[in-house]
């Protein structure tokens, strides 16, 4: 991070840090009738705007789920397209009330940023693309390559780690935005585009002829990405913390957009709580009783959405590995409803 940007960025924390002990962002977007969402500036399966300006992804459906969740309208979100660097300083102006864009959960930034990570979208980790054209079967035979990757991120910092491991040596070309690093990898102006592996495969679509690019088989570093908000309004915390676990939940559960209505009405404890015909756990997190539906009948579950976004219904065909739910071979992991 630039001195300037860096400044900036730790005297907002601080400013931010006494205001947000008062701060009420559930009511403010009440009181607003939307949800201001911070995402990519157009990551294919994460957060992309068609032509229509009609925004669809992974992440993008995290906002939605929350802006259902709160007004049973999933279409109450205004997505705010950040870069890389930028992404911190909208959430901790305000810009935006969650940030919902690839961004992986790191111990500074959980604390030096004045914000907090609410869980885990996509256990991801980082790779890289090149031509097949070059030959390369393995990250190791990179020395002296050069390497296209995008500013403000923890595929920079990671990109060093490696190649100084690995005794290796590279040359950085480095851009503020996707676009920019992707148009220079493709037109040669560097051997390798190193990213979140999610995002190689996301951009790789981009490129004119996919085919001839491959994903290298390592993958060097942990990348959990996770949506973001800011310290001090622990209520919000729990609402995005519980509407990303009411979509794994729901998963889990068996509820999906097409059986919700029927399983709203079963007998079963755990559906009796999640669907608030039993207590009052949606009241408790500031909502409504039906919540979870509202959730699920705007996104789907977990499961759904990730098929839909990434998975095997998307282009990007990403398998589910990691992301599968914890019970059947993954790591995707949500306390209970209860
Ligand atoms: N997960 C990493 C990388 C995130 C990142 O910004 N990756 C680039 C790689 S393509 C991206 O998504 N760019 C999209 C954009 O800038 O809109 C982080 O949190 O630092």
């Amino acid at each position: 991070m630039k001195r300037a940007s860096l400044v900036l960025t730790l005297a907002l924390a601080a400013a931010f840090s006494t205001e947000a002990a008062t701060a009420q962002t559930l009511k403010t977007v009440k009181d607003r009738g939307m949800l201001s969402c911070g995402v990519s500036q157009g990551l294919p399966g994460f957060s992309s705007p068609d032509d229509k300006g009609n925004w669809t992804g992974l992440d993008v459906d995290v906002c939605r789920a929350i802006a259902a969740a709160i007004f049973n309208d999933g279409t109450k979100v205004k997505f705010v397209p950040l870069s890389a660097k930028d992404r911190f300083t909208a959430l901790q102006s305000g810009e935006i009330d969650v940030l919902s864009r690839n961004t992986t959960w790191t111990l500074s930034r959980d604390t030096s940023l004045g914000a907090n990570f609410t869980g885990v979208t996509y256990y991801d980790g980082q790779g890289f693309l090149v031509k097949k054209s070059l030959k390369v079967n393995s990250a190791l035979e990179l020395n002296s390559a050069s390497v296209c990757v995008q500013t403000g991120t923890t595929t920079e910092q990671n990109l060093a780690d490696y190649f100084k491991g690995n005794n290796m040596k590279y040359e950085v070309i480095a851009f503020s935005t996707a676009d920019e690093t992707v148009k220079a990898y493709e037109s040669g102006r560097c051997d390798v585009f190193t990213s979140d592996v999610s995002q190689l495969y996301a951009e790789r679509l981009k490129l004119s002829n996919p085919a001839d690019h491959a994903v290298l088989p390592e993958v060097i570093s942990k990348e959990p990405l996770g949506p973001m908000v800011r310290h001090g309004d622990d209520q919000w915390f729990d609402v995005v913390k519980w509407t990303l676990y009411a979509m794994v939940d729901a998963e889990e559960l068996g509820v999906t957009q097409k059986n919700v209505d029927e399983m709203a009405k079963s007998d079963k404890p755990e559906l009796k709580r999640a669907f608030g015909t039993d207590g009052n756990l949606g009241e408790q997190l500031g909502l409504t009783k039906d919540w979870v539906s509202r959730i699920v009948k705007a996104v789907g579950n977990y499961g759904e959405s990730f098929d839909r976004n990434v998975g095997a219904g998307s282009k990007l065909a990403i398998a589910r590995g990691l992301n599968q739910l914890w019970n059947k071979g993954g790591i995707q992991y949500a306390p209970p409803i209860r």
